[in-house]
């Protein structure tokens, strides 16, 4: 289906609040300055439809290389004029047509998304039907930040227990992690799934140290270790009971499948921005459903429209694990679309509208914009 012709591009910052801030191993989130890419696409007869992608860079490149103004300018001066150079194109193109581009995997899935959006706008095709998502609701989990005061966290652990959340993710650093942990576990009791994510913050020598985790029944350990450190991870996983989870090490279905193969990997977390896109996404999932690894799906902090489509994404067979898909209101007060992901019974209902799955407020996305440049 390669028959759309890329028209204009715009490329939207918008500043988001956080309703409190977000604290990880690596730093601490206040706000969100987010990169919107906006694409009108002319179908054969003519007609344009507009479709839009977000960004998941952050403002530094503190989780991975990427951040947002690098994103915008390598989509700017690099992957728009290749993009244009290869003439009609679809969704299922804009990766290939990318390749030869390398890296800055955030920028490519920004624009591959747009070009999704506005393609299954076009066909008033829903993404469930097209990724075939098999689940109409999807069990929602919630990321909890580092907190100086174990009774704080054990606070705010107990508000999103009261919001319906079914699994909690505790964010952990060296000297914030087994005593919370232990704390979290006393307050939510055995089973409520439970796992926690350390943002690249050990090391191998650690192995443990993190051993200590292994008697609170928890789903798994998230990135203990640095990104590049694959055979760490595998040498972790045969020390550590728990499971061991990539995030951060995961930017590509061939390194997930080499991560795999090696022992690093023993439940994968997919998120289609640190991967270059929903496409590349689906076909991590089908690797590890062939090799029997569980998967789901993380988080950006992303608004209603990358939290759309990650609940679509989320509902494909293989992603037996909740993922970081948590209501909007557990980052923002308002959000820029007028219909954003709430939580019922723990879970999200699955968009099924044309697109993505999401309908813009268009004069709240107004009032956000810090900065807007047009592309022809
Ligand atoms: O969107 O619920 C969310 C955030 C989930 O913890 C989350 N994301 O490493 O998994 C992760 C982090 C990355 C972003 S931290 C600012
Ligand atoms: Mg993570």
């Amino acid at each position: 289906m390669t028959n759309f012709q890329l028209g204009l591009v715009e490329l939207r910052r918008i500043a988001m609040p956080l309703v409190s801030p977000f604290r990880t191993s690596f730093g601490s989130q206040s706000a969100r300055d987010i990169l919107l890419v906006r694409v009108e696409l002319a179908a054969e007869d003519g007609s344009v439809t507009e479709g839009w992608g977000e960004c998941v860079a952050l403002s530094e490149p503190s989780y991975s290389p990427e951040y947002v103004e690098g994103a915008q300018h390598v989509i700017e001066h690099h992957l728009l004029p290749q993009l244009r150079s290869t003439g009609r194109l679809d969704a299922a193109g804009v990766g290939a047509a990318l390749s030869k581009l390398h890296g800055h995997p955030m920028a490519k899935a920004a624009i591959e998304m747009a070009v999704l959006d506005a393609q299954l706008r076009s066909t008033e095709t829903s993404f469930a039907s097209y990724l075939g998502a098999t689940r109409t609701t999807i069990p929602s989990g919630v990321s909890v930040g580092i907190h100086d005061s174990v009774d704080d966290l054990l606070n705010t652990v107990q508000g999103y227990v009261d919001d319906g959340y079914v699994r909690i993710k505790l964010k952990i650093e060296p000297g914030s992690d087994i005593e919370h942990v232990a704390a979290v576990r006393e307050l939510i009791g055995p089973d409520t799934p439970l796992q926690v994510d350390a943002n690249t913050a050990y090391r191998r020598t650690d192995g443990q140290h993190l051993r200590q985790l292994d008697p609170f029944n928890m789903l798994l350990i998230e990135q203990p270790l640095p990104e590049a450190d694959i055979i760490g991870h595998a040498l972790l996983a045969a020390e550590v009971d728990t499971p061991i989870c990539l995030d951060e090490s995961l930017v590509s279905a061939s390194g997930t499948a080499d991560a795999i193969e090696l022992g690093a990997c023993e439940i994968a977390n997919i998120k289609p921005g640190r991967v270059g896109g929903y496409l590349e996404a689906v076909r991590i999932h089908d690797l590890c459903v062939a090799k029997n690894i569980p998967v789901w799906c993380g988080g950006m902090l992303e608004t209603g429209i990358g939290r759309a489509a990650n609940a679509v994404l989320a509902a494909l067979p293989g992603f037996t694990l909740p993922g970081d898909i948590s209501a909007s209101t557990r980052f923002y007060a308002q959000d820029i679309v007028i219909d954003p992901i709430t939580i019922t019974d723990g879970h999200v209902t699955v968009p099924t509208s044309p697109g993505l799955g999401f309908e813009l407020d268009k004069t709240f996305l107004d009032q956000v914009t810090t900065r807007t440049t047009t592309l022809r």
